[in-house]
This record gives structure tokens, C-alpha cells and sequence, in this order.
């Protein structure tokens, strides 16, 4: 078994989860393929994952669970949905990604956020840390309730799959 399993079993069995992962595979080397699994908190935004992306890696990340941005006055309901956000958010001005509020987002360091959903794909064209977080109105968070487990995998550009099938349902549960 490898440093990365043991890592997973660590987890699974009740360890934090936080930064817990394959970080022990890129340090074997820029060839090899990377998959940590975190737990992304829908009341924590921008939580860091401790995963330094860089141009030379194909990156993917996909979320599984249950989580919401809080309760809908009009609807008069506290929706619970996954990664793909709630989606229908009456507000308009703020963030920009304001039609899918609720959807897990990232970025990489100081640069702007953009949406995963259930899963994305991309060549970082920078070097920073991964960030992740509910999509929500700063100062808003703190309704915020569940989480998701994220899933993130690196390639070697050379490396990179023709298709991804992420199971981020099938990540240790804190
Ligand atoms: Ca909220």
C-alpha cells in the first residue's frame, strides 16, 4: 500500500482531514499523478487546502454533499442541494457569480474565483494555492450549514487524461 492509502485510512478512520491527502505522492516527484481528498465547510469561506498548483500540472476537482447558503425568505425554505449551488438566488449585483450562489467555487492564491460545480478541469497559468469555498455574499456565511468533500487530482501536463471521472462521494468523511 502506498504513503497515499495510508494517508486516506489515517483520514477515514477519524483524523483531521485538513491537508491530509497525497501530498507525500508530489513530493515523490513532478511525474506522478496526485489525489487528496478534503472536506470544504459551507460556513468557512475560502478555506485553504494546503495544495500548491502550478502550470506544469492538469488539475481537476470535483465536490459531493449536502450543503446551504441559508434560508430563502421568499421561497420560505432552507434549501440543502450539492456543488452545483442553489443556482437561484434573487440577487443580482454581487458576486459575480451570483446566479450560482451556493455552487463550490475556487481560486488560485489572490486571483479571481471561478466556479466548479460538480467538477472542473483547467491548467493553472500561475503558481499558488488551491482555495475553496461555498459561493456566497461576504458577511454571509455564517447561516451557512453542511459540507462537501472535494476531491482534487493532479496530472503532469504531459500526463493529462482524455477523460476524468472523479468519485469525490467516495472521499473519507470527517
Ligand atoms: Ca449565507
Amino acid at each position: 500500500m502506498n504513503t497515499c492509502m495510508n494517508l486516506l485510512r489515517a483520514a477515514a478512520a477519524g483524523a483531521a482531514v485538513w491537508g491530509v491527502g497525497c501530498a507525500a505522492l508530489a513530493a515523490d516527484g513532478p511525474s506522478k499523478m496526485t489525489n487528496q481528498c478534503l472536506t470544504v465547510l459551507a460556513n468557512r469561506p475560502w478555506a485553504p487546502t494546503g495544495i500548491v498548483v502550478n502550470p506544469n500540472r492538469f488539475v481537476c476537482v470535483a465536490g459531493s454533499g449536502l450543503w446551504s447558503h441559508g434560508a430563502q425568505g421568499v421561497e420560505a425554505i432552507i434549501p440543502y442541494y450539492g456543488p452545483e449551488g442553489w443556482g437561484r438566488d434573487t440577487t443580482t449585483q454581487y458576486p459575480d457569480e451570483a446566479l450560482h450562489i451556493g455552487a463550490l467555487v475556487a481560486r488560485i492564491g489572490a486571483n479571481f474565483p471561478f466556479l466548479v460545480r460538480n467538477q472542473i478541469c483547467f491548467i493553472p497559468r500561475t503558481t499558488g494555492e488551491l482555495l475553496l469555498s461555498m459561493n456566497d455574499q461576504p458577511g454571509t456565511y455564517g447561516n451557512n450549514s453542511g459540507d462537501l468533500q472535494v476531491q482534487v487530482v493532479t496530472w503532469p501536463v504531459a500526463a493529462m487524461p482524455k477523460r476524468v471521472a472523479l468519485a469525490p462521494q467516495k472521499c473519507p468523511v470527517r
